[in-house]
């Protein structure tokens, strides 16, 4: 057992403190303390570096997934110098994105997407294809939702070196998810794949934003639709440009032929969610892989169709333009939600309101009249700091 003493420096106001002496031969540096292995310079502690801007942009461009992940986990970052530092590499890598296809695939918890992601991800890795497989669920919390079952679902896919899996950015609210997964959807098409598939369960509004980023989105249904359909409400049907009756196998496969009748008749009901293509359903298997070279048919064949009509370019450029001012009200939202003049006088406005003195309207002129004040004497202060 080491003799601790102690001993009071020079400095230290006598009688108030006292320093450990150190104890011979056991310090960190001390040669005798240190694994044989790293002492001997066998053995390289791993150092997870920071890259630099220069090295994520070619990293990235190269097409090397383990820089790629490093990207995408800057995307995701909520600190700020990061936000800043990703928006730097993005921006260099823009001019290579925009050239895979954009596959959608939403369907209720169970309906077999992820299964299906993972074969026809094979198929199309068979064909030279790179895939990319992202998932948006904003309710994953920092778990990462689904990842883990995820990852062994599609275990033959997750090891391939054309093809790369990445779960929903965790937690946050829809419109940030939608943005890192957007954003991820550029990094991974910059670093060379060309098709990518998003995978969200379609029980929420997430479809709806996935739908919004997509070329092509397919609904994943089963068996039985009858009449409760599943619960699938007639406006996702609206946002499919295919629906897949999955589990078209075994005993299953007839009763999947006759839901893809009754799905094929709803279809003549709805409106098609892409202009000039005719929404229908097909049978698929993800066990037996029934229906996927016929399903990649039908996707090329909505790309020549909708490029030619110039819908597929135009669907592209409002996305973009929508996914724009999608973030300025979410911006200006959270400018004027977060500003503390506001915030102080809100629950007075809220009561005037609730009592009847002033209207609705009139509140909000008053507010927003507040808001501006607020923020052109905070532009004066900004001024004379500057
Ligand atoms: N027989 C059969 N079973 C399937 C098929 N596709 C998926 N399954 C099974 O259905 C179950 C659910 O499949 P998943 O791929 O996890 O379904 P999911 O839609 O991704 O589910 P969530 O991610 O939870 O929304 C699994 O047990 C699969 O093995 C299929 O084509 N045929
Ligand atoms: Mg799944």
């Amino acid at each position: 057992m080491a003799n601790y003493t102690t001993t009071t420096p020079d400095w230290a106001v006598s009688n108030q403190s006292a320093v450990m002496s150190g104890i011979e031969g056991i310090k960190d540096t001390t040669v005798g303390n240190i694994n044989p292995a790293f002492a001997s310079g066998q053995f390289k502690p791993k150092r997870r570096m920071t890259l630099t801007e220069d090295e994520l942009v070619d990293g990235v461009a190269r097409g090397d997934r383990m820089i790629l992940s490093r990207a995408i986990t800057l995307i995701e970052s909520n600190s700020p110098k990061h936000f800043a530092k990703a928006q730097r590499v993005l921006q260099r890598l823009l001019p290579r994105t925009g050239k895979a296809l954009r596959i959608g695939i939403t369907g209720v918890p169970g309906a077999g997407k992820s299964t299906l992601i993972e074969a026809f991800g094979n198929m199309l890795c068979d064909d030279g294809h790179k895939v990319a497989v992202l998932s948006i669920d904003p309710t994953s919390s920092i778990t990462k939702g689904s990842i883990l079952g995820d990852k062994t679902r599609m275990g033959t896919l997750s090891r391939r070196s054309e093809a790369f899996i990445r779960p929903s950015p965790a937690g946050g609210t829809l419109g940030g998810v939608a943005r890192k997964s957007r954003e991820t959807m550029l990094m991974c098409e910059a670093a060379g794949y060309d098709v990518i598939l998003i995978e969200t369960v379609g029980v929420g509004q997430s479809e709806t934003t996935v739908r919004s980023m997509v070329d092509f989105f397919m609904l994943v249904v089963l068996t039985g639709a009858g009449d409760d359909l599943q619960g699938i409400k007639k406006g996702i049907m609206e946002l499919a440009d295919a629906i897949v009756v999955n589990k078209a196998d075994g005993d299953n496969l007839v009763r999947a032929k006759v839901t893809r009748g009754e799905y094929e008749r709803m279809t003549e009901f709805i409106r098609p969610a892409t202009e000039g293509w005719p929404t229908h359903a097909y049978l698929a298997s993800a066990v037996t892989k029934m229906g996927l070279p016929e399903l990649w048919k039908v996707i090329q064949l909505f790309k020549e169709m909708t490029t030619k009509s110039g819908v597929f370019q135009r669907r592209r450029d409002s996305q973009l333009l929508d996914w724009m001012h999608a973030m300025i009200d979410e911006h200006l939202h959270n400018l004027f939600f977060g500003d503390a003049v506001i915030t102080g006088r809100m629950p007075e406005i809220r009561e005037a309101v609730l009592s009847g003195i002033i209207s609705p309207t009139q509140a909000v002129a008053e507010l927003v009249k507040m808001f501006d004040i607020t923020r052109a004497a905070k532009k004066k202060v900004d001024l004379f700091e500057a």
